[in-house]
């Protein structure tokens, strides 16, 4: 049977993923993004010292990372030389906004899935917000809305957590959860200005000082968060990974992984990174070539010429094209599926030795749960990922941000030139992040952007293959066909934005 579960909700933008269930597995997949945005073309023609500005709007989640990616290009471009000031604070912007993102996807997007709401219903403590809630989750339930917005609705059926205190300790936690993601955000606009779309990141650094009065709240503000993260959010992980060891084996991609590396060390270009960037395919990891990304667009509403390098990309939409099912292109690394997010991330940085922090942590829980390593790119792995992402984040910002010196430059000056073109790598939350930007007579001829989620949510290529998460949904066992909780766990395990996909 074809079941459609979209609109998938609890992400950012439009999916709709079209299954196909036999004998209770999904047999195919289909990731449908399904609007158009165009960003690419309407920044040719513009000054590039807005493209920071322009790019930051592609995503209200992640434009912080997108701000650096383009700022990146442009340094590249400009061959300016950053000033250490200029490099660390981008560094603690950008790591405080992906401790907030991983709060976020882990309780806000995802955790409803697995704790039982419905445990509230039954409470008689005194607890202030947690009476609030059930008085809140009964109206819900019983309004019999048939479009609900209350996130834990429609709950699905399947297996929850059946431990009352339990259920009731993680609502309390997502609560909290949401104070903290405040802080994070608070933190990161200590130095970007605001959140979201940072003003003070630009090429060549910050516009904003290296004071200490500025260091310190910072500090002091990522501290509870890396309380937080120690005492309640790894807890809630592990708790959960306790109670559905299925999801270990459920949901894994097939194909290689991607990462650019997160946090350059150092001002220059090619420091060294917090995390190690490469590409692994079979267990052994490449340095990453950019001139091996190419974007097929034989399944995406393009008329495009297909299989384009990156700084060759070019973009024509074409609403009606015959069997293409989605605005999502379909970037391939020399013709192989990829994903990218945090399980990449930490199993390149892992398999090359790279970050102690990185391995202690991945040895650890991996040894709790019984699993291997290689066992990341799973539902739970991808949770899992993203928490010990955040407690060696949490300990390299409040290190970080004891190397800022007060009083010194944070900004190169820039004088663009007429002609240049330049690339920027980072990673964002969900994955590796690259900008291209060519200038022409000071104005941006063309802009590029490949974007996590159009690695992880794309089509089928011009050969065939499936994206990740096409791969990973295939050979799914799902207990109700038509609901299929299972196939969404799967799908927000990669936390796809598809405002980002289809920019
Ligand atoms: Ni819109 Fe974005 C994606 C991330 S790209 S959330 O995909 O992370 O910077």
């Amino acid at each position: 049977m074809q079941v459609d579960i979209g609109p998938i909700t609890r992400i950012e933008g439009h999916l709709n993923v079209k299954t196909t269930v036999e004998n209770g597995v999904v047999t195919d997949a289909r990731c449908e993004g399904e609007m158009f945005r165009g960003f690419e073309i309407f920044l040719r023609g513009r000054d590039p010292l807005d493209s920071q500005q322009i790019t930051q709007r592609i995503c209200g989640v992640c434009p912080y990372a997108h701000a650096i990616a383009s700022s990146t290009a442009q340094e590249n471009a400009y061959r300016l030389q950053v000033p250490p000031n200029g490099r660390i604070l981008h560094n603690l912007i950008q790591g405080a906004n992906h401790l907030y993102d991983y709060l976020l996807h882990f309780y806000q997007l995802c955790a409803l899935d697995y704790v039982d709401i419905t445990a509230v219903l039954e409470y008689t403590g005194k607890d202030r917000e947690l009476s609030k809630v059930r008085d809140w989750v009964k109206a819900e339930i019983d309004s019999g809305k048939r479009y609900p917005a209350a996130p834990f609705l429609p709950r699905l059926s399947g297996k929850y957590l059946d431990n009352r205190d339990a259920n009731l300790g993680a609502i309390k936690n997502y609560l909290e959860a949401m104070k903290m993601e405040q802080k994070a955000n608070q933190a990161a606009a200590i130095f970007g200005g605001k959140f979201p779309h940072a003003t003070a990141i630009f090429p060549g650094g910050c516009t904003q000082e290296a004071r200490v009065d500025l260091i310190v709240p910072y500090q002091s503000l990522i501290r509870e968060v890396r309380d937080f993260i120690h005492h309640k959010y790894i807890p809630d992980v592990l708790a959960v990974a306790g109670a559905f060891p299925e999801y270990w084996d459920i949901g894994r991609s097939q194909g290689g992984f991607l990462s650019y590396g997160h946090l350059p060390l150092g001002p220059e270009p090619d420091s060294r990174r917090l995390l190690a960037p490469g590409v692994m395919f079979d267990g052994q990891v490449e340095a990453v070539d950019f001139n091996q990304i190419r974007q097929d667009v034989g399944n995406a509403k393009y008329s495009s010429p297909s299989n384009l390098r990156v700084r060759d990309a070019a973009i024509t939409p074409q609403p009606n094209k015959r069997d293409a099912y989605s605005w999502i292109m379909a970037p391939r690394y020399a013709g192989q599926v990829v994903e990218v997010g945090p399980a990449a991330r930490v199993m390149v940085d892992y398999a090359q030795g790279h970050n102690p922090e990185i391995k202690k942590l991945v040895d650890r829980f991996a040894g709790q749960a019984g699993i291997q390593p290689t066992q990341l790119n799973s539902v739970l792995g991808r949770h899992l990922s993203r928490a010990i992402l955040a407690a060696v984040l949490a300990d390299f910002l409040l290190a970080e941000s004891q190397r800022l010196q007060p009083g010194q430059p944070t900004m190169a000056s820039i004088d663009p030139p007429a002609s240049a073109e330049g690339f920027g790598a980072t990673e964002a939350s969900r994955g590796a992040l690259l900008h291209y930007i060519r200038i022409e007579n000071y104005k941006i001829a063309k802009y590029e952007c490949v974007v996590p989620t159009t690695w992880n949510a794309s089509p089928r290529d011009d050969q065939g293959q499936p994206g990740a998460m096409e791969s990973a949904l295939i050979g799914t066992r799902v207990n109700n066909p038509e609901e299929q909780i299972e196939s969404k766990r799967i799908v927000r395990s990669f936390d796809p934005c598809l405002a980002c996909a289809v920019h």
